[in-house]
């Protein structure tokens, strides 16, 4: 009895916490009746053990509901059971995940060294007598069975499968087994789509066309920098003074309304977007489970036009499976953690000063491979969450209620990162690597998420509610030494696009690839950045609305709002486009499945 009052307890507290909006009675009620069920069978049981197998059972229905809600609590969806395979890179992300585990989801496990005592001290004994004990997992059974049904009838099955803590987790388990959750079989991908992806990804002629064509190219991809940080005054104060000048710059073209498009392998996951234009898996890393598939992104793009290309990140090789899976993306060379030499560490590893430093004379290395250009894909690092930086490295004067709070934190270490960029650029020109070479630079992810207390004070910065809009919006740039084009494109456009994008730019005709982005200097449709993270499968943001496809699967319950008078909308309109991205997606997932490229190529 105890046990079943605690836990409902804790279904109220994890329904709050993973924001069930409909139907939330029922949902609490049914993990009850489940709850109520598994107790009565271990009560039921012959076991001399049943205080104990009854502990074990809520031990680890707590430690469900923390994991669950922690993971809601940064991705803002429930994970799926193959997570379980990255369990080896939690020791990297302990301060993350800290940051992350505050008071309100560690409840779920505070009360367990106390029910432990009672139960051992009070010789705890059910209440039921011996016939009722007997019968009750049949009762229990059957209201369950009502339930479902009657939920079943009114159509509200789907939100308990969406957000209820057993039935989600058990569907997410059959559907994995039986591997349906993209069935192959029911993806349509024509002769007439197959065209289409082809010609998206030839060289058309066009605004930019083929003017980094035998130059080097550099692409920076920047531990989670957001737009908002790009010509931000902050009491006075230029936050990223070396990107800005960047982005103003005469030969530069900025994508102001560009947009991180990740799935389960976050970082990783927007190098994978954005070197082969194809949506990231949202059943495990990319990188894991498609390591061995045949690509044609950007490396071997440009390796078929000579070049050499190199990738850097001063982490552990095997984070995200990155050395495994750089074959088959086309690095020659992977320049890793083990690489650099470096003393202090911040956060997550190697700064980025020692990172940039170094990297200057693997470059020249690089360059001195043959007389044809290079590719160098640099990761950078020390700007991850939770950005604590030490006081010696904190420069900018923050306003007292940014103080000790992630966004004076993000504040300080962006702020950092943005420095050393702008002595690495120094460095180039210095070594005589600048003139000949494009530079490409972008944030991976956001680093201050919707979901965090912190989101309600980024109203004061932005001048609006802080949104998925603001949130998964990262700046995009592009360099062209010698060029006079300075303009910022306003198209909206993800990491997804970013490949068609930079080889308009570089002039390679692109004849071997499928590729579902599109140019974002010269196309002139309504572009889509169809998200599955933080806003689920079937969300999007377009130049004008973001689409948050609801939680609990009922269409009616979905969210949208106009991006510039921040009014909501009647969401029936969306229909129609959230089924065509959800095809898209099924495509490119078809694709990653049956190992497409390998025949086509
Ligand atoms: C680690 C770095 C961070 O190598 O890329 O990954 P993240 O935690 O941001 O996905
Ligand atoms: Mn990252």
């Amino acid at each position: 009895m105890l046990l079943t009052i605690l836990l409902i307890l804790k279904f109220i507290w994890f329904s709050h916490l993973i924001n069930v909006e409909y139907n939330r009675i029922p949902i609490i009620l049914i993990s009850t009746l489940i709850s109520m069920f598994i107790l009565t069978l271990i009560y039921r049981s012959d076991s001399q053990k049943k205080n104990r197998n009854a502990l074990i059972f809520y031990i680890s229905i707590s430690i469900i509901m923390l994991i669950d809600a922690a993971y809601y609590s940064h991705f803002n969806s429930l994970p799926n059971i193959l997570v379980i395979k990255q369990i080896k890179q939690l020791p990297a992300v302990v301060d993350s995940i800290r940051k992350i585990i505050g008071l309100k989801i560690l409840a779920f496990v505070l009360d367990i060294p106390l029910v432990i005592y009672y139960i051992n001290r009070y010789d705890y004994k059910p209440i039921l007598n011996d016939r009722l004990r007997r019968l009750a997992p049949t009762i229990v059974g059957v209201l369950i069975f009502i339930i479902m049904l009657s939920l079943n009838r009114k159509g509200g099955f789907l939100s308990v499968k969406a957000q209820e803590l057993y039935t989600y987790h058990a569907a997410d388990i059959v559907e994995t087994i039986i591997g349906k959750r993209v069935a192959v079989e029911e993806v349509e991908l024509t002769e007439a789509d197959i065209e289409d992806l082809k010609s998206r990804a030839r060289l058309k002629e066009g605004k930019l066309t083929g003017l980094g064509r035998g130059k080097n190219l550099i692409v920076i991809q920047v531990e989670a920098l957001q737009n908002f940080v790009i010509n931000l005054k902050y009491m006075g104060q230029e936050v990223t003074p070396n990107l800005n000048r960047l982005v103003n710059h005469n030969s530069s073209v900025y994508y102001n309304n560009y947009f991180q498009l990740l799935g389960r392998g976050n970082t990783s996951d927007a190098e994978f977007v954005t070197h082969n234009s194809l949506y990231p898996s949202m059943e495990e890393p990319t990188y894991e489970q498609y390591q061995d598939n045949t690509f044609y992104g950007l490396p071997w793009l440009l390796r078929d036009n000579g070049y050499t290309a190199w990738a850097f990140h001063g982490y552990k090789k095997d984070f995200w499976n990155r050395e495994k899976a750089y074959i088959n993306q086309g690095f020659q060379r992977f320049i890793s953690e083990e690489d650099y030499e470096f003393d202090e560490v911040i956060g997550f590893g190697i700064r980025d000063e020692d990172f940039f430093d170094q990297t200057i004379d693997y470059l020249k290395e690089l360059d001195q491979v043959d007389e044809n250009p290079f590719y160098a894909f640099i990761i950078t690092l020390t700007s991850h969450t939770p950005f604590e930086m030490p006081e010696d490295y904190h420069e900018l004067d923050i306003r007292e209620e940014h103080m000790d709070n992630m966004i004076g934190d993000y504040l300080q270490a962006i702020h950092y990162t943005d420095k050393q960029i702008g002595k690495f650029i120094d460095n180039l020109k210095k070594e005589g690597l600048y003139e000949d070479t494009v530079i490409a630079l972008y944030g991976d992810h956001f680093a201050i998420s919707t979901t965090q207390e912190e989101a309600g004070l980024m109203k004061d910065i932005i001048g609006e509610e802080y949104d998925f809009d603001h949130m998964m919006n990262v700046p995009l740039v592009i360099h062209i030494p010698g060029e006079d084009i300075n303009e910022t494109i306003t198209t909206v456009g993800s990491q997804l696009d970013f490949y068609p994008t930079i080889m308009n730019i570089m002039g390679y005709d692109n004849t071997k690839g499928l590729v579902f982005g599109r140019d974002l200097t010269n196309y002139k449709g309504r572009n889509v950045v169809a998200s599955q993270t933080y806003m689920l499968k079937g969300s999007f943001i377009d130049e004008d609305v973001v689409f948050e496809i609801s939680r609990d699967g009922i269409f009616e319950h979905s969210r949208a709002i106009d991006r510039h008078t921040r009014k909501p909308l009647d969401v029936e309109q969306f229909r129609k486009k959230s089924e065509a991205i959800t095809k898209e997606i099924d495509m490119s997932n078809y694709i990653l499945k049956t190992d497409f490229l390998k025949g086509g190529k």
